[in-house]
């Protein structure tokens, strides 16, 4: 019989952590998830997933270098799928330097443990289609520019290059997974998507009047986390380490998302207005759904993205399952189910 691989997977209490812990247990992996843990419980994604019980978690801060040696001198592991960032581009604003350390300096760390480790150990570091910021591109693939235009872009481009470096000068197996955004029930109620659905349902059920929004003009390449997930353990099956986008190539504007959210609620609205005062009226009672709240909008915006898989779809025969309706879908009717 084989052995089990292990895997540590950092950042397990967040959306990605969550489906790719449910996804490697489904392949008979044993998986060290890493949670820094605080007084308050974070677990709610994995006992909603129902896998809590079936992993090993380690109390672990990425940026402490020292509780990562130790996690890797207890365990003999196989994969690293490092996911653990200061995900929010927006708080990567506010919060500059903290962002950098956790999404730049941490996985430096990483690598550096893993150069100096005897076994092989495999690296998937979480890259992002935020470093394509500003491109000037119709698809963006591996070969395009990046043009990062938050703190949080510039962090995970300096850790993307260190992979590459890594790589390409200690012949480390490590290869950066550049995402298109991703979504989920799952996903963090801040993020635009979440926002949208939990706002609706909440104003279904009574318990929310409006929602407040920033740029419903910016366009996203939206795919669903339970497809990209499978995406990242392919990168770490191939023969030779490598860049990979996943994306779906089609990409909608917010304000999409918001009219297929309300079109599957069967809500009857009409937009009004222009720039800040725009809104979305309910026209059944004449409310307020949606409105601009300039508080919301960010220093520099990423207008939009749009990938080009088609690398990942020929190397790894990896594609998106699920297609944008069927995500705004499945977003809107698992938030009506909590708020019920
Ligand atoms: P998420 O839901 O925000 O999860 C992030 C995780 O990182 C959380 O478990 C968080 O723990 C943990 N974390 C943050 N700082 C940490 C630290 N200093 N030490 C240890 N853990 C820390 O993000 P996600 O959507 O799952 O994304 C996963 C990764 O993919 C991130 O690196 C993100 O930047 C990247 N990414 C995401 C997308 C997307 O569309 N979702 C696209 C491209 C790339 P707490 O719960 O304690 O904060
Ligand atoms: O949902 P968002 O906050 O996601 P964003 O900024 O695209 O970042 C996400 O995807 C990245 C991959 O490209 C990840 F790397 C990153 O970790 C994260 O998961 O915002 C999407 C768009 C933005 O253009 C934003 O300005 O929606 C716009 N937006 C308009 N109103 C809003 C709002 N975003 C949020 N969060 N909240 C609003 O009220």
């Amino acid at each position: 019989m084989s052995k089990k691989k292990i895997a540590l997977v950092t950042g397990v209490s967040g959306q990605d952590g969550a489906y790719l812990a449910k996804f490697l247990i489904n392949k008979n992996y044993i998986v060290i998830g890493t949670d820094r843990r605080s007084a308050r419980s974070n677990n709610w994604r994995l006992e909603y997933l129902d896998i809590l019980e079936k992993i090993i978690i380690e109390d672990l801060d990425i940026t402490e270098v020292n509780n990562l040696i130790r996690v890797f001198k207890k365990y003999k592991i196989d994969e690293v799928y490092n996911l653990a960032a200061q995900s929010f581009v927006k708080s990567s604003f506010d919060n500059p330097i903290q962002t950098s350390i956790v999404n730049a300096l941490s996985p430096l760390s990483f690598l550096e443990i893993i150069r100096n480790q005897k076994n092989k150990i495999k690296f998937y570091q979480a890259s992002t289609s935020e470093m394509f910021g500003k491109h000037q591109t119709y698809k963006q693939d591996e070969k395009t520019a990046f043009y990062p235009r938050s703190p949080y872009g510039t962090s995970k481009s300096f850790a993307h290059y260190s992979v590459v470096n890594y790589r390409e000068a200690y012949k480390i197996f490590a290869v950066s997974g550049i995402l298109f955004n991703h979504e989920s029930p799952l996903r963090g109620e801040e993020f635009i998507t979440r926002k949208i659905t939990i706002g609706l349902a909440k104003i279904i059920s009574g318990k929310q009047n409006k929602i407040k929004l920033g740029n419903i003009y910016a366009k996203r390449d939206w795919g669903y986390a339970g497809d990209y997930v499978e995406a990242m353990w392919k990168m770490l099956q191939s023969k030779i380490p490598s860049d990979y986008v996943i994306s779906t190539g089609k990409m909608h504007s917010v304000k999409d998302f918001i009219n297929v959210a309300t079109k599957i609620l069967n809500l009857k609205t009409k937009w009004v207005g222009k720039g800040l005062n725009e809104k979305l009226i309910n026209t059944k009672n004449n409310k307020i759904l949606i409105e601009i709240d300039k508080k919301y909008f960010r220093p520099t915006e990423v207008e939009e993205l749009r990938g080009n898989s088609s690398k990942a779809r020929k190397i790894l025969k990896w594609r998106p399952k699920t297609n944008f309706k069927s995500l705004v879908k499945m977003m809107i009717e698992a938030d009506l189910k909590r708020f019920k």
